[in-house]
């Protein structure tokens, strides 16, 4: 049916795969070449105008000028309507082998690698907003199978804001920069959102997920991607079952605080796409492993939600998640607008073995990735694209159309055929020929959510439930900094109405820091959404929470979660090292080398760049000054000894304000002999204790040997939340 199997390989091999192959025919690094325009002219001078005279008037006969600046004045496309900020790096994903049973898709066979690209994403900032923003990731996988392309588009939570994909105008329209003044950038904490969140409480479970670390991810390498929906997966025999689709970091699933993150978009708004560029250019490869939750059809109705609902999940501890393969990306693009602009993800972009289900969220984005992607990409060729392009062969009778990069020979651009002996032929099944699972599908012609879905408050709990004491009170902050941001009184009180439905201590924690209580839902409407203009608004109302829910563990990604368990690793951590003339260099060389053999990367922070001498004389190179970055860059901080560079770092505002606020940001600190005093210089009002805090490693004498062993199990933690402190001078 197709050309050479793609053979199982390692990391190496796998840069060279038939995707980058056949990228590689469209590259062009143009680098001993002559300058030539569109038509391959050779250009004797791009530098002057066509002009009548040295100092005459420019010439309309200019062609290469018009050329040039033609093509430049239409560089830009439309950005994406939503999730415009995005970063791309291409690897493969390679199956386990242990879905044959589930499914006939031929990427999930046994030790078949596949090519991927992957495009990560925030949803409501533009195209040049900052990375940090406290929003949904996108998590967008195009695996370039044997039987053609999948794209599963997926986010970094497993929920969504609504129920049916007619609501997602109306709900981009309220997160977005609002209309009359286009403020905020890539922020919803303000009115128009909140008044939508108020009057569609179908939103409050992902309210709360946006609220929680999950929105605030540490790096694009440590976030779980979710597919969302229920799909379906198929198998050789035809049987059919529910799916949802998870992936989960090996590097664990960890996120920075709010603080942190304002100052991080303040001093890197790259921080994230920095990131995932530097560790694959380092061989840092990041990687996720692809599971499944199974549901067999006769279960469908087993649960206490339904599961054709975007706004529930399927709790872990219900349906275990099976790892079925894993994704490793290992190359950056080559250019960001030929590849990661144009990438064009489409939910109808499947291969046999994986249908839909009846989702109404679903359903609409069949249309809507097609539907945009024509105007943002010109026009119905987009899929010939060489990112786009499908390695499978394509045959159709698809002509024509804006920029038509295929030369469809022959006079038969129709089928049935007798011309062309029905070619391009319809493929049986049996040959790979998709088909949608045969279901009985019956009911009246109706405008109308159903019943089974309003439950709006007993998942949103389950999800609070699960959080861990840090958690909540993250949740509670970001509520308090968002409602603070929401102008209008009623909408806030609404908001907190709604908090209420799920679990009253949330909604009076958040209460508190807007100086009220906790309003009556009394005589309050509290569901506007899912009602149409004749519907009984009373018919639509959801209870509150169940009492009964439990929790899920699963939901938290506090560190020893079981979504985190056994993954804790220095691996790819930023370490700062805080020292400056006068420090100890030999003990600053050792410890490099110990947390750069386990794959952590240091960085040398001094009052000064270049280098600094140490008291033996020896010089080290300084990375970064106090000036030039910033704690909230780094995941944990080790301040060198040597009295006079620590003399000098103690008299540094910034030096002090680095480790000042690397305490509050919970972050790992260490500390050797006179180091150890610029710790007790950075304590605060609340602080005192700072030597004696969790995750403060000291040592008297200035061997690293011991303090790196205790240092590291500290950054394995990744944060010490119980030293959350409110007052903080920073
Ligand atoms: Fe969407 C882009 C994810 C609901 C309509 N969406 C887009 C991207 C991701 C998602 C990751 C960026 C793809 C890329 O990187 O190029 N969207 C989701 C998820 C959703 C979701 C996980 C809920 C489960 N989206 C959703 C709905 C609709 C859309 C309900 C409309 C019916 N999404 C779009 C879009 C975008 C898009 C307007 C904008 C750019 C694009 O498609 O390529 O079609």
């Amino acid at each position: 049916m197709h050309d050479k199997p793609l053979a199982k390989q390692n990391h190496q091999d796998v840069v060279s795969n038939p995707k980058t192959d056949q990228l590689a025919q469209h590259s062009d690094d143009g680098y001993g070449k002559y300058l030539t325009s569109n038509q391959g002219l050779r250009v004797n001078d791009d530098q002057n105008s066509l002009k009548g005279g040295e100092r005459g008037p420019s010439l309309l006969e200019d062609f290469l000028f018009r050329e040039k600046m033609t093509h430049f004045d239409h560089e830009r496309i439309p950005e994406r309507a939503v999730h415009a900020r995005g970063v791309g790096a291409h690897g493969y994903f390679e199956a386990y082998g242990n879905a044959t049973e589930l499914t006939k898709a031929h990427f999930l066979q046994p030790g078949v690698v596949t090519p991927v690209f992957t495009r990560f994403s925030t949803v409501a900032g533009s195209r040049g907003a900052s990375d940090l923003a406290r929003d949904v990731r996108g998590f967008a996988v195009k695996f370039y199978t044997q039987e053609g392309v999948y794209d599963l588009v997926g986010n970094n939570m497993p929920v969504f804001f609504i129920q049916d994909s007619i609501k997602f105008p109306d709900f981009v329209h309220a997160v977005k920069p609002e209309p009359h003044n286009e403020i905020p950038q890539g922020a919803s904490a303000h009115d128009t959102f909140y008044d939508f969140i108020s009057a569609n409480p179908e939103s409050t479970h992902m309210l709360l997920w946006a609220m929680s670390d999950r929105a605030l991810p540490r790096s694009l390498r440590m976030m779980e991607g979710f597919g969302v929906h229920t799909f379906r997966f198929v198998n050789a025999q035809g049987k059919w079952r529910f799916v949802k689709f998870h992936w989960k970091p090996l590097l664990g699933t960890h996120s920075v605080l709010w603080d942190e993150a304002q100052q991080i978009s303040g001093k890197d708004q790259d921080f994230h796409r920095r990131d995932l560029w530097a560790n694959i250019e380092m061989g840092a490869y990041p990687e996720w492993e692809l599971g499944v939750q199974v549901v067999e059809e006769e279960d469908e109705h087993k649960f206490d939600f339904d599961i054709l609902d975007s706004t529930k999940l399927i709790p872990e501890e219900l349906v275990p998640v099976q790892a079925i393969g894993k994704m490793v990306l290992n190359r950056n693009v080559d250019n960001y607008f030929a590849e990661t602009e144009q990438v064009a993800f489409c939910l109808s972009h499947i291969v046999p073995g994986i249908d839909f289900s009846n989702d109404p969220l679903l359903q609409g984005r069949l249309f809507s990735y097609l539907d945009t992607q024509l105007k943002r990409l010109g026009g119905p060729n987009f899929h010939e694209i060489p990112i786009n392009r499908s390695l499978a062969p394509v045959h159709n009778n698809q002509r024509d159309g804006h920029m038509r990069q295929t030369i469809n020979k022959g006079k038969v651009a129709y089928g049935p055929n007798l011309l062309n002996d029905q070619y391009p032929k319809q493929a049986p099944q049996s040959e790979g020929g998709f088909n949608s699972v045969y279901e009985r599908v019956e009911g009246p012609k109706i405008r109308r959510r159903s019943k089974s879905f309003i439950d709006f408050y007993s998942q949103a709990r389950l999800f609070w439930n699960s959080q861990s004491e840090p958690e909540k009170t993250h949740i509670v902050k970001a509520l308090r900094f968002e409602l603070s941001h929401v102008q209008t009184d009623w909408i806030r009180e609404r908001t907190i109405v709604q908090l209420a439905q799920v679990d009253h201590d949330l909604a009076s924690r958040v209460a508190e820091g807007l100086g009220m209580d906790v309003p009556s839902a009394e005589g309050m409407q509290l569901n506007y959404g899912a009602i149409g203009a004749d519907d009984k608004a009373a018919d639509f109302q959801s209870a509150p929470a169940k009492a009964s829910v439990g929790s899920s563990p699963h939901l938290s990604i506090a560190t020893d979660s079981p979504i985190n368990q056994g993954k804790g690793s220095v691996k790819t951590r930023q370490i700062a090292i805080l020292a400056t003339d006068g420090a100890d260099v030999a003990a600053i060389g050792e410890f490099m080398k110990t947390f750069m053999d386990q794959g952590a990367q240091t960085a040398i922070i001094a009052t000064h760049l270049g280098t600094i001498k140490g008291q033996d004389g020896t010089q080290i190179l300084v990375n970064w000054t106090f000036q030039s970055t910033s704690s909230a860059l780094f995941d944990a901080v080790y301040v060198a000894a040597g009295a006079q560079s620590v003399s000098k770092l103690k008299q540094d505002f910034d030096a002090v304000r680095f480790v000042n606020e690397a305490f509050r940001h919970c972050k790992p600190l260490a500390a050797s002999a006179e180091g150890v005093e610029l710790l007790q210089a950075a304590a605060y009002p609340g602080a005192e204790g700072i030597l004696d805090a969790d995750g403060v490693v000291t040592s008297a004498d200035t061997d690293v040997a011991d303090l790196a062993q205790e240092f590291a199990e500290a950054i394995k933690q990744h944060r010490f939340f119980s030293r959350e402190l409110e007052a903080v001078p920073a």
